[in-house]
């Protein structure tokens, strides 16, 4: 698989609703998409960085020149046995694993066009035909507002909520969604806001048997995951901890966590994505797909690996439109009333690409070629 250009398009899209955690707000999107052309067709992938450097140290305009200076010339006019090898031509960047997987899943998905398969099928997926959706809702302006949104989701068929907590949102907040939902899977995302000094804080949470609470901890550390699980009920999932298949070995065997988050982007693609997947798996710590408010590409690259056998609980992968007035794909991906997404057969990741809107909202584009001798 000869790879002859690259194109890097930065899109910029209004979020339908706000989206809050514990490092900020988000209003409006910002993606790098990463377009690969190689034996006369296209891979697409999406860079999952935010707009700022808060929830891991990538954005996307490191995204871009990481891509562009030293990503995008690694495999440029080389000629891939497969897309396996993607990961390791990159492997000497440090960190930016979001820029780096997003140009490999841009060759995976070329790699199943060109064989004629599903994406799910060309990374090893189809375990399942539909995969269970649940919903991330940020913090919002009010509790009021935030028991009508779950109730809109629940509504809606969504199999889990999951709630942002930050110190000043949590156990009151929880306590109230408890009362007014006692029964429903519940449970709640921190995105590293605390510190083992809160740790009686955390414990209360015990009380509202959440199905698990996420990277309650720094984003780096998984020593401290460690200590505060074996005081906790309540299983903790890895999130930002959680870069490679080899941190996910070294929290799984400390006891930090008894769950994992898997974002494509985070761990630097569907290789790594998949060995995480599969160290997991073999270690009985079950695992479901991590969402960063993806368009359609990245959406449509989430619900491929989610049919993974080990992705046995629902994910953050949920309805276009919950994020998208329109979306980039065509159909926008779509949730069944029993909250499951339905697997499509098409080659590649499954979506058509809906060209003239891509257009209107690109706001910089920029194609490499290979390197003159
Ligand atoms: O921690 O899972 C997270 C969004 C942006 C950054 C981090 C996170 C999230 C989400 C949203 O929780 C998941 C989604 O709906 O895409
Ligand atoms: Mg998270």
């Amino acid at each position: 698989m000869r790879i002859d250009r690259i194109t890097l398009r930065q899109i910029r899209m209004p979020l339908v609703h706000f989206f809050e955690t514990s490092f900020g707000r988000t209003t409006q999107r910002d993606m790098v998409l990463v377009e690969v052309q190689g034996e006369g067709m296209s891979g697409w992938g999406e860079v999952t960085a935010g707009e700022r450097p808060f929830y891991n140290e990538e954005w996307t305009e490191s995204a871009w020149l990481i891509l562009r200076d030293f990503a995008a010339p690694r495999v440029l006019g080389r000629d891939l046995a497969s897309a396996e090898d993607v990961a390791p031509l990159t492997a000497h960047i440090r960190g930016h694993q979001m820029a780096r997987g997003g140009l490999e899943a841009a060759i995976w998905d070329l790699q199943a066009r060109l064989h004629g398969n599903p994406l799910w099928k060309e990374i090893g997926g189809g375990a399942r035909r539909e995969i269970p959706c649940g919903v991330s809702i940020g913090i919002q302006n009010s509790v009021e507002q935030l028991l009508d949104k779950i109730q809109t989701e629940l509504d809606a068929g969504y199999q889990r909520i999951k709630m942002k907590i930050k110190p000043g949102w949590d156990v009151d907040v929880v306590r109230r969604v408890r009362e007014r939902f006692p029964r429903i899977r519940l449970m709640a995302d921190a995105n590293s806001a605390y510190t083992l000094a809160d740790s009686d804080r955390l414990k209360a949470l015990d009380e509202f048997y959440l199905m698990m609470i996420e990277q309650p901890l720094a984003h780096d550390e998984i020593v401290d995951h460690a200590a505060l699980q074996a005081k906790l009920d309540t299983p903790i999932c890895l999130d930002e901890c959680i870069r490679s298949a080899h941190h996910a070995e070294q929290a799984i065997r400390m006891g930090a966590c008894r769950i994992i988050n898997i974002k494509l982007g985070r761990v630097g693609g569907f290789s790594e994505a998949r060995k995480v997947h599969d160290a997991a798996q073999a270690a009985g710590i079950p695992v479901w797909c991590g969402g960063m408010l993806e368009a359609g590409i990245g959406r449509a690259h989430n619900i491929a690996l989610s049919t993974l056998p080990n992705f046995v609980l629902p994910g953050d992968v949920s309805a276009s439109r919950r994020y998208w007035a329109r979306d980039v794909i065509c159909p926008p991906v779509e949730v069944t009333p029993q909250g499951a997404i339905q697997i499509r057969d098409q080659a590649g990741f499954g979506y058509e690409l809906d060209r003239e809107f891509l257009q209107q909202v690109t706001v910089r584009e920029e194609t490499l070629g290979p390197r003159p001798a």
